[in-house]
């Protein structure tokens, strides 16, 4: 299995996130990916590849034009405030509040384009972020050009961006432009499968109302878990995307054979589904010793995980999303793809 990967996600190291009150160094940092790269290379799973590069056309197929335009000049913008730490959100359009008006003034945009204050945007991130979604439309590319299966190393992660929102550390949703992309150059139908710990609010939103493109995620319960507003097990999707949405909302404590049970009740509408192809959103904060998350998953569970996945036996791409208990994460995502490769 080819990896794709990019130095580029250097560019994006923020300092800072709010959280619980306090502004507190970002869970979401460039040694992730290192680890994740380092432990790829021992596997001997494959070869690491640079990413090509797309128009940005690849992009608005799946976001908006403007809020693709504020994520490439809100650096400028901010700096032009004669400010030089990260630009972070403050105020957003929430309930009484106008959102059918763009504002002008940056701190305005921030608000607008978040749903939250985890998404802090330095002088590199625009670099980092575009060159992600580069990563990931490459692994799509591989796929249409006749690879069973490829892994974009993406880093800044993608589940939590919606088409017109930045959150939750993503600003471009990688999976959902790779499964765009997969769908304009010959899938009649894409699935995808998030197995990350959290819900994956932003690709749901983007394929709500669709047919072709199943989503299934399981994740910690929103009513108790970020990102709280979004990922029940009754949005099953609208119009011609009714019975194409499905999540596996679990409770904080699950352990590995539960999950891998609810795992395979999304394999199997995944098979019943019958997509031609398959993209992973692949986080590994489901591991028992994650910092920021409350699943119970371990060593041979992630190795179970990339077998179920294997078992569609359809092409297959993964894209990085979260983990954050640093030192076990290359280690945890490895265990998926020789799971899957095996
Ligand atoms: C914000 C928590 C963001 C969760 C990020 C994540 N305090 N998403 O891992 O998958
Ligand atoms: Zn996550």
């Amino acid at each position: 299995m080819l990896t794709i990967y990019s130095d580029d996600h250097r560019l994006h190291h923020g300092a800072a996130e709010l959280y619980r009150g306090q502004l507190v160094p970002c869970f979401e940092m460039p040694s992730r990916a290192d680890h994740v790269l380092d432990a790829v290379r021992e596997s001997g799973l494959g070869d690491v590849v640079a990413p090509d590069r797309f128009d940005r056309t690849a992009l608005t197929r799946v976001h908006t034009d403007d809020y693709v335009a504020f994520l490439e000049t809100a650096w400028d913008e901010w700096r032009a405030l004669g400010e030089t730490g990260d630009a972070l959100p403050y105020v957003w359009p929430a309930r009484g509040l106008r959102r059918d008006v763009p504002p002008t003034h940056i701190d305005g945009k921030l608000g607008f384009y978040a749903i939250d204050a985890a998404v802090p945007i330095t002088a590199g991130t625009w670099a980092a972020v575009r060159s992600s979604a580069d990563v990931a439309l490459t692994g799509a590319q591989r796929l249409i050009a006749g690879d069973h299966s490829a892994f974009a190393l993406c880093r800044p992660p993608g589940h939590h961006a919606g088409a017109r929102a930045m959150g939750g550390f993503c600003y471009l949703n990688n999976a959902a432009i790779a499964a765009q992309h997969l769908r304009d150059h010959g899938a009649q139908r894409v699935a995808i499968l998030d197995v990350d710990y959290h819900h994956g609010n932003g690709t749901q939103a983007i394929f709500y109302d669709r047919g072709d493109v199943f989503f299934a995620s399981l994740h910690g319960d929103p009513a108790v878990e970020y990102p709280f507003f979004l990922g029940y097990a009754d949005e099953c999707g609208v119009g011609a995307g009714q019975g194409a949405n499905r999540n596996f909302p679990l409770p904080w404590g699950t352990t590995g054979p539960e999950y891998l049970a609810a795992l395979d009740g999304a394999i199997a509408d995944i098979a019943a589904f019958g997509p031609d192809m398959v993209v992973v959103s692949l986080g590994v904060d489901t591991f028992a010793d994650d910092p920021i998350s409350h699943f119970k998953l371990r060593g041979d569970d992630f190795v179970q995980i990339g077998r179920r996945i294997a078992s569609l036996a359809r092409p297959t791409l993964f894209v990085m999303e979260g983990g954050y208990a640093v030192a076990e994460i290359g280690v945890n995502v490895v265990a998926v793809l020789t799971g899957f490769a095996a």
